[in-house]
C-alpha cells in the first residue's frame, strides 16, 4: 500500500512555493520521494525558500519566474527539463487575493487577480502537458478554494478566478485524460498563512479578529487549517494511488462546506 504513495523518481514543480501552502505541499512531496522544483517572482524569495527547504534536509531547485508571463514560463519549463528532468507533477499553487468591495474595485485589479489565479494555471499547464504526453502521463493539481464554491463580500475577482480554476481543472481532465494525465484540484479551507494573516490579526484590545471568530464558527474542526494539512491530500493526488481520480476537487476544509455554521 505504501508504494502507491511513493513519488520516488518523480519531478514535481510547485509554483510560488517559497513559503505557505506551496512550501508545505512541496515538503510533503519531497518526503514521499519527489525531486522538488519551485519558483517565485523575486530572487530573494527563491533564496529564502531554498534555505527553508535546506533546513528541512530537502534539496529543492528554485527559479525566478512570474507565472503570468508565458514566455518566461516556457523558458522555465525548458530549463527544468534540461537541468532536472521532465515535470511529472505540476502544482499550480501561486496565487494572490485582493479584498476590495466590487463597486470600489478597478478593472485593472480584477484582471490582475484573474491573471495570477486563473490565466497562469492555464499557461503553466499548457507548458508542461506536451512532455507529459510524450512521457506517457502526468499529474496536475490546481489549488482552488472555498471560493470555488462560495462567494463573500470583497472577493469577487478571487471567487471568479477560483471558480474558473475548478472548471479549468475539469476541462484539462476531460481533454487530456486519454493521455494518462490526471488533473485534480485541492480546495483548502481557511489556512493560517501570510495570505490570511490580515483576517487573523489580534485586535488592539487583545481580542480575536471578528473574522477569526467567524471562521471558527463556520468550521466543524473549530480551528484554522495549517499548511501541513494539505500535504497528505497533495501526495495522494500526485501518486499512483489516484490514477483513476480525474477532474475532482478535493476540499480540505475541516468540514466548512458541509456545515451551516455554529448555532447561536
Ligand atoms: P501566500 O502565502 O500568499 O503564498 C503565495 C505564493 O505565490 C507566494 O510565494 C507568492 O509570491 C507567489 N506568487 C504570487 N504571484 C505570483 C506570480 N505571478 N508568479 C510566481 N509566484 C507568485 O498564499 P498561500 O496562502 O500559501 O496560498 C497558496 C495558494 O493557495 C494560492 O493559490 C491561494 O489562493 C490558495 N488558497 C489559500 C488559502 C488560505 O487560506 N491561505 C485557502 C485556499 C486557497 P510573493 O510573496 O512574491 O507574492
Ligand atoms: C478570504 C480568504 C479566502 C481564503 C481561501 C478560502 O478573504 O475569504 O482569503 O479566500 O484564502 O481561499 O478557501
Amino acid at each position: 500500500m505504501k508504494n502507491q504513495f511513493d513519488l520516488s523518481g518523480k519531478v514535481a514543480l510547485v509554483t510560488g512555493a517559497s513559503y505557505g501552502i506551496g512550501f508545505a505541499i512541496a515538503s510533503a512531496m519531497a518526503e514521499a520521494g519527489a525531486v522538488i522544483v519551485f519558483n517565485d517572482i523575486k530572487q530573494e524569495l527563491v533564496d529564502k525558500g531554498a534555505a527553508a527547504y535546506a533546513e528541512k534536509g530537502i534539496t529543492a531547485h528554485g527559479y525566478v519566474c512570474d507565472v503570468t508571463d508565458e514566455d518566461a514560463v516556457n523558458a522555465l519549463v525548458s530549463k527544468v527539463e534540461a537541468e532536472v528532468g521532465v515535470i511529472d507533477i505540476l502544482v499550480n499553487n501561486a496565487g494572490i487575493i485582493k479584498r476590495i468591495p466590487m463597486l470600489e474595485m478597478s478593472a485593472k485589479d480584477f484582471r490582475q487577480v484573474i491573471d495570477v489565479d486563473l490565466n497562469a494555471p492555464f499557461i503553466v499547464s499548457k507548458a508542461v502537458i506536451p512532455s507529459m504526453i510524450k512521457k506517457g502521463g502526468g499529474k496536475i493539481i490546481n489549488i482552488c478554494s472555498m471560493m470555488s464554491e462560495l462567494g463573500r463580500e470583497t472577493v469577487s475577482a478571487y471567487a471568479a478566478a477560483k471558480g474558473g480554476l475548478k472548471m479549468l481543472t475539469r476541462n484539462i481532465a476531460s481533454e487530456y485524460g486519454q493521455y494518462n494525465i490526471q488533473c485534480n484540484g485541492i480546495g483548502p479551507g481557511y489556512i493560517a498563512t501570510p495570505q490570511t494573516a490580515p483576517l487573523r490579526e489580534v485586535q488592539p484590545d487583545g481580542s480575536k479578529h471578528p473574522f477569526d471568530q467567524f471562521i471558527l464558527a463556520k468550521t466543524p474542526a473549530n480551528r484554522w487549517g495549517e499548511a501541513s494539512d494539505l500535504g497528505g491530500p497533495a501526495v495522494f493526488l500526485a501518486s499512483s494511488a489516484s490514477d483513476f481520480v480525474n477532474g475532482h476537487i478535493l476540499y480540505v476544509d475541516g468540514g466548512i462546506l458541509a456545515y451551516i455554521g455554529k448555532q447561536p
